[in-house]
């Protein structure tokens, strides 16, 4: 596959989503990587109540009686199809291949080439992966750790696909050996939504649940999110809340074509006619201007009330459940409508409107993902946010809350396990009692500062369950170094990709059973349990044969390393034989899982307690829902400058390439695009098809993204886009948001110039 910016095409955005090019496209990339009867079990299996969960997105499945036989997504086929895939990279293929040949590849084509099948050992000095038994290599990882000075000179990666019961272990594991260095994606993801609805209501998650937006809201504001590529069974719940009369409201520097138009693959109405135009109000918001626009929203709001008191906000829920609203009025009140204005690109009649749209429904859920959270100021955005929803009551009952969509299937299960480098004392105790060991307490190293402890030589060994740390993380030709920097690089894995190339003094890596997979133990057939965004705990069965004899589940090899490094209190073995073992520890260490055996088993699972769902408890420091002063700022865009914002195409999964097209955006055969407003192009001297470079300006210095295809896009002036991954080179490490230390990969200050090397 080549990725030179002289083969894309390029044509106009399309305007809805889904329909026939989506099922088309769904079942040619399932035949392809797997066959006509693989693929057709594999894809009816999934999110079927006794089947497999998708191993995608977060979305949440309908519960069990409304359930189709085809419960998935174009893009949910894709992955699964990828995981699926017939190829497979064993020892042939690295005895044939050096890590040097294999960095000359793009991601695509190093996932592409198959599934992992034993585990691979890179001794020092070495170019070729070797053979290892799990045996070995289990002994080899637990000697490496039993010899370091200190336990944080480790640090213990997580992906968000890892099941609930391999997290659990997984953490024990770090505990239970001496440090908190749990890293994950989500330090990446929706840290920004945790820190700031921790703080403010109390939990670190949303409140709401599916049928809050599909039978339930009168008002949905999708904002920062492309549910369309990421989220698209969300289209259906949105599509299904048109249909009783619900408004949505979207705010995005990007019309993107699912939010514009849907056409549910899934009915005739989606198949043959023109399908349901979802958004009522779109708010070409500037990059980063969501603070300044619902700051705006809540002063036009208040404006009213104070015009005509009692009317709008909420007095009697104000009253009983939150603090702080009387000081954040008089800071609404105090800001300046022409600042709001530029920070936020909006017109003030655009924010009066949309505040219109509020006053006219009696129940709003906002619902959001990355275009809010990897921002300087992401935990004051959604902080605001809170505050909106505040104001009017909407929190704790049907329809209205707080909605972050959360990004792996089960990113938000694998903080609820404990997988967090800073977990609460109150789960440090219960685990210590658990398992017989008094778990250490100093806060862990997150994302960011694993990577500048591994850059400054103060880790030595990288462990991760799964993702693709040097690929998803910011700068990463830091990153990279960072990594060679370790004594020892350990991937649990179900594809090779660049992080396993980018390896330390030496490496392993461990191959994995994937969700679909068939998981046998001492004890029979087992099955794992995940949790959805929208805190339903289920189970998970895999139904397809092993892709290799030689796999094991994440449980078992992380068992496998607890048994090797530590054989002690913890009877690791027991938990590998039966799952159900596990399930009875977290019972006992997490709150919500009474009975956890019993409930999951039913059909659909259960549902986590919310407190501000529930019973509009707010588990903070003051016991109450908070307002919080967040004063409206924008990011600095110095003249000739652009905001770059970091995103997804449709045909990826994160760091995972499945092809080169983005078909909703209009662009064909290639990756290095950068989306700009045509008058900024013009601005330049440049036009839509020049070839350009990308150099972020950062206070340490220039960083550079070169050749890439300029493409004219109706973005907000001064805004532009560009792909995950090729990008990350341009996030310097060090900007970061203030209150999660998520990377600002929203909010990059670039500039761009026509290539010196462009080719005409
Ligand atoms: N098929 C597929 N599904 C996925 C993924 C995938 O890669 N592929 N990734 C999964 C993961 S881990 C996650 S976290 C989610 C990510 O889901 P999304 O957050 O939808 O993913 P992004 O592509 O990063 O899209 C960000 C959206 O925010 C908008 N945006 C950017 N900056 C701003 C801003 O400042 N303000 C506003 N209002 N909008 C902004 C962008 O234009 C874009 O529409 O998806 C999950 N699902
Ligand atoms: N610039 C920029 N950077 C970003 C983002 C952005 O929007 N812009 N988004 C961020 C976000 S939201 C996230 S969540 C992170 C994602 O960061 P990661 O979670 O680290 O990355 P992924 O690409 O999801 O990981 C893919 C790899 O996971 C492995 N894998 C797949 N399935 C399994 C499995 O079942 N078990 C195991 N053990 N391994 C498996 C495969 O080897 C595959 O290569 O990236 C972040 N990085
Ligand atoms: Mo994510």
């Amino acid at each position: 596959m080549s990725d030179s910016p002289d083969e894309i095409h390029v044509k106009r955005p399309v305007t809805s989503a889904a329909g026939i090019p989506g099922i088309q496209h769904a079942v040619k990339i399932a035949i392809n990587e797997m066959g006509v009867v693989r693929g057709a079990r594999t894809l009816l299996s999934m999110n079927q109540v006794d089947g497999f969960d998708c191993p995608g997105c977060a979305w949440p499945d309908s519960s069990p009686g409304k359930r189709s036989h085809a419960e998935f997504c174009e893009n949910g086929a894709k992955a699964a199809a990828w995981e699926a895939t017939r190829d497979r990279v064993g020892r042939e293929f690295f005895s044939a291949h050096s890590v040097t040949d294999l960095l000359e590849q793009d991601d695509h084509l190093l996932e592409h080439h198959g599934r992992l099948t034993e585990p691979m050992y890179l001794a020092p000095g070495a170019d070729h992966y070797a053979p290892i038994s799990w045996h070995d290599a289990f002994a080899l990882v637990a000697e490496r750790l039993r010899s370091l000075p200190d336990p944080n000179r480790a640090a213990f990666y997580t992906s968000g696909r890892a099941s609930n019961e391999a997290a659990f272990v997984y953490q024990l594991l770090a505990r239970r050996y001496g440090t908190n260095n749990l890293p994950d994606c989500s330090n990446m993801c929706h840290e920004s939504s945790g820190a700031a609805l921790n703080e403010t209501i109390g939990v670190g998650k949303g409140t709401v649940s599916l049928d809050d937006i599909t039978d339930h809201a009168e008002l949905i504001v999708v904002v920062g999110q492309n549910p369309g590529t990421n989220h698209p069974r969300m289209l259906s719940a949105l599509e299904s809340a048109k249909r009783r009369g619900a408004r949505i409201v979207t705010a995005n520097p990007l019309p993107e074509a699912g939010l514009v138009r849907f056409k549910n693959p899934q009915n005739v109405r989606g198949l043959v006619g023109r399908g349901t135009k979802l958004t009522d109000r779109y708010l070409p918001v500037r990059v980063n201007g969501d603070l300044a626009m619902f700051a705006g929203v809540n002063k036009a709001l208040l404006a009213m009330e104070d015009a005509a008191p009692g009317t709008i906000v909420d007095r009697p829920f104000i009253e009983t459940y939150c603090d702080g609203f009387e000081v954040v009025c008089d800071v609404w009140r105090a800001l300046d409508w022409s600042t709001l204005e530029s920070q936020s690109g909006l017109t003030r009649s655009q924010m009066e409107e949309f505040a219109g749209d509020v006053v006219g429904a009696d129940s709003v859920v906002v619902s959001w993902a990355m275009g809010l959270t990897q921002h300087r100021n992401a935990v004051a955005t959604i902080r605001e946010i809170v505050n909106f929803l505040l104001l009017r009551g909407n929190i704790g009952r049907p329809g209205a809350g707080p909605s972050p969509i959360r990004g792996h299937s089960n990113v938000q299960g694998d903080r609820t396990m404990g997988v967090w480098e800073k977990m609460p004392d109150s789960f440090l105790d219960r685990l210590g009692r658990e398992f017989g060991f008094d778990p250490p307490r100093a806060h862990g190293h997150d994302t960011v500062d694993t990577i500048r402890a591994m850059r400054d030589g103060t880790i030595d060994v990288f462990f991760a369950l799964g993702g693709n740390f040097v690929a998803a993380t910011p700068d990463s030709d830091v990153t990279k170094e960072a990594m060679k920097n370790c004594s020892l690089t350990v991937h649990v894995a179900t594809k090779l990709n660049r992080s396993h190339l980018c390896h330390g003094t030496e490496a392993l890596l461990l191959p994995c059973l994937s969700r679909s997979e068939r998981d046998v133990q001492a004890s029979g057939e087992q099955f794992l349990t995940v949790e959805d965004s929208m805190s339903m705990v289920h189970t998970t069965r895999g139904r397809l044969e092993p892709g290799s004899e030689h796999l094991r589940s994440e449980v078992a090899i992380v068992n496998g390393i607890g048994a090797a490094l530590l054989g002690d209190v913890v009877d690791w073995s027991a938990m590998s034989d039966d799952y159900a073992v596990i399930r009875r520890h977290i019972e006992n260490v997490i709150d919500g899982f009474e009975d956890f055996e019993e409930r999951v088993r039913v059909p659909g699972g259960f549902t986590l307690p919310r407190g501000p769902r529930d019973s509009r408890t707010f588990d903070t420091a003051t016991g109450k829902a908070r307002f919080t002063v967040n004063r409206p700022d924008a990011i600095d865009v110095p003249e000739g400058h652009l905001v770059l914002q970091t995103l997804r195409s449709h045909d990826q999964f994160n760091t995972t390439v499945y092809g080169l097209d983005d078909r909703y955006r209009g662009v064909k055969g290639g990756r290095k695009v950068v989306f700009v407003n045509a008058a900024d192009l013009a601005d330049r001297g440049l036009s839509d098809g020049d070839i350009v470079d990308l150099i972020s300006v950062w206070s340490d210095g220039e960083r550079y993204a070169r050749r890439f295809r300029a493409v004219a896009y109706p973005t907000p002036r001064g805004c532009a886009a560009a792909y995950f991954p090729e990008a990350n080179v341009l996030v310097p490490l060090d900007s970061t948001a203030l209150g999660s230390n998520t990377p600002t990969s929203k909010s990059v200050i670039i500039r761009i110039e026509r290539s010196s090397a462009t080719v005409s």
